[in-house]
């Protein structure tokens, strides 16, 4: 399939999830996980630069930022293949790899995550709302499972 289907991960996760487990409680709407929130470009604490490449790895692969702080994640692809970053807990990001597995050619639109094409930058404005260990990872069918998912820990 040719056609990129744009869709956003909180719709999916909300399919996806709802339909395996009934689960309750997840909040439509705005671009929110439970890793944080959509930054507020105007507020940015710090920009962190992180690489993705062919060997499918992020460099750095683990970052470390203070509750409430919003980081501006400035992604570089340094590959000759497509890379995305996206933000999420642990589960979210392997619900979604499944998601990805079925539409190969999906995009993400959302404010948590960053599609880029080799030799581009992107970027995720991001705040991340409370103490926690997250992950960063690339989406791209079998990307993931060959190691491309970083950590984020947020600590004071
Ligand atoms: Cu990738």
């Amino acid at each position: 399939m040719k056609r990129a289907i744009f869709f956003s991960t909180t719709f999916a996760a909300f399919a996806f999830v709802s339909v395996a487990l009934a689960a309750p409680g997840h909040t439509g709407g705005h671009a929110h996980s439970n890793v944080g929130k959509a930054g507020d470009p105007k507020k940015v604490s710090r920009t962190i630069e992180v690489v993705m490449n062919d060997q499918m790895r992020f460099l750095p692969d683990s970052v470390t930022v203070k509750p409430g702080e919003t980081i501006r994640f400035v992604v570089k692809n340094v590959g000759e293949m497509k890379h995305e970053m996206m933000l999420g807990t642990h589960k979210e990001l392997m619900d979604h790899a499944k998601v990805m597995q079925q539409h190969p050619g999906m995009e993400h639109d959302d404010d948590n995550a960053v599609t880029v094409e080799p030799g581009k930058t992107g970027e995720i404005v991001w705040q991340f709302t409370k103490a926690g260990t997250f992950k960063f990872g690339c989406l791209m069918p079998g990307h993931v499972e060959a190691g491309m998912i970083g950590t984020v820990s947020v600590k004071r």
